[in-house]
């Protein structure tokens, strides 16, 4: 309580103090709490799946490091933990949804055999809680990947076997669409490329553009399913040779009139995600973040509040590109309380938009065209030490979920009573 009083005090000098620098703290909670972050279902169980198969993790470089107990082994417990995440998390969000994650009972279910029924158990679990959700197609982990190449297989049936599950993947994607009343976003990233040299650059990026082609021939009702694609420069294991690059989709998503997706960790240590935006928004009407921490690799660490997500953010609103933005959150840290990651990681990405949502940037804007170089520096450097904390807790306050720290002990609490009792 006595804490409680503190932030309903606070809060108005906070919204003073920006008052003052001429921004107004209501206008940036108000659409703060309108934009949805999507939530990925696979940091709960490590991207393990729920499909009958004993298929680990593997392909295109991705890998979940840690052995932090309590993961989810079912579509229960992942459901359960989500739902525990959300409650942690203010505001109303999306969920991120793979195929391999189908509620498939003791069947396996093929890839290229999946149908919308069998992800008809999450549109209901999502229509009850009022979430949209987004879809991707799985092609990895599975032994038709194992060669390494998919969509850009030379051997036809492989090829063929991808292109099947990616069309229903699609076909999956408007169904969910259509019964929630809000577009779901598919996104294709493939784990295709080589460890080592290859002659056949060109070949293979021939036959991903095929694959393409006759994947999107069957057009969908974008009010019901959005296309995007997921381009990445290298992975463990495939340092040589990415046949989905960068400007392969850059080109392929502009031609088409796709989304383009930039995940954090996709580019060099040096390039900034958050430069991008202004570039690909010249060309392209949305594109779709994954929202991650790259260290050293794109090794998919927790988001937390640090420059790039912040600089992204900036971006995205500088640009007044937040209503044509789709902001999702990619990673999968195995090392720690697997809620706590979801929970730490939205809540940095919204800290960043909220960041963002306050910057004084007319007068930003006013310096910078009026040539004050020195005052547009000043003005962002003080900028930085507002007082962020109390509209942030101000905005958790309101939203009936608990206020910074207390956090601790509500993922603590849950350990105890679900997550220990689990036998993983
Ligand atoms: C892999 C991509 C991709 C995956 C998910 C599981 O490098 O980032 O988005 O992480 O599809
Ligand atoms: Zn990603």
């Amino acid at each position: 309580m006595e804490k409680e009083k503190r932030i309903e005090r606070a809060y108005p000098i906070a919204k003073e103090e920006y008052a003052e620098i001429g921004v107004d703290t209501e206008r940036a909670l108000d659409r703060l709490d309108r934009t949805p972050v999507s939530l990925h279902c696979w940091q709960a169980d490590d991207v393990s799946g729920c499909e009958r198969s004993d298929a680990a993790l593997s392909g295109g470089g991705i890998q979940a490091t840690g052995n932090y107990p309590g993961k989810a082994t079912n579509l229960q417990e992942i459901r359960r933990d989500l739902d525990k995440a959300y409650s942690l998390i203010p505001g109303n969000h999306r969920l991120n949804l793979h195929a391999m994650y189908g509620d498939f009972g003791d069947r396996r279910v093929e890839r290229d055999r999946i149908e919308p029924e069998h992800f008809q158990s999450w549109v209901d679990w999502a229509g009850d809680r009022n979430i949209g959700v987004d879809f991707n197609c799985t092609l990895f982990s599975h032994p038709k990947a194992d060669s390494g190449y998919t969509l850009s297989s030379r051997d036809d049936g492989i090829r063929r076997f991808w292109m099947e599950h990616v069309k229903r993947c699609r076909e999956i994607g408007s169904y969910i669409g259509k019964e929630l009343g809000t577009p779901c976003i598919h996104n294709i990233w493939i784990p295709d490329g080589s460890k080592d040299v290859t002659v056949e650059r060109f070949l293979r990026r021939r036959l991903l553009k095929e694959s393409l082609d006759a994947i999107f021939s069957k057009k969908y009702d974008s009010n019901t399913l959005k296309d995007s694609v997921e381009s990445k420069l290298f992975g463990i294991g495939m340092e040589s040779y990415t046949v989905g690059s960068h400007e392969f989709y850059l080109g392929y998503a502009i031609e088409n009139r796709l989304l383009l997706c930039l995940d954090i960790g996709h580019f060099h240590p040096t390039e900034q995600v958050s430069d991008k935006v202004s570039a690909v928004f010249q060309f392209l009407d949305e594109l779709l973040f994954h929202v991650t921490r790259p260290v050293r690799w794109d090794s998919d660490h927790v988001v937390t509040l640090n420059d790039e997500v912040r600089a992204l953010m900036q971006e995205i609103v500088w640009a007044d590109k937040l209503d044509n933005a789709h902001i999702g959150l990619d990673f999968f840290d195995a090392g720690i309380n697997r809620i706590g990651a979801y929970v730490i990681g939205t809540r940095a990405t919204q800290k960043a938009l909220l960041l963002a949502l306050l910057d004084p940037v007319e007068k930003m804007r006013q310096y910078e065209k009026d040539g004050r170089k020195f005052e547009l520096l000043a003005l962002m450097e003080e900028a930085k030490s507002k007082p962020f904390g109390a509209v942030w807790d101000y905005y958790c306050l309101k939203k009936n979920v608990p206020v910074a720290e207390a956090v601790i002990a509500e993922i603590q609490n849950y350990e105890d009573a679900v997550l220990n009792k689990r036998s993983s």
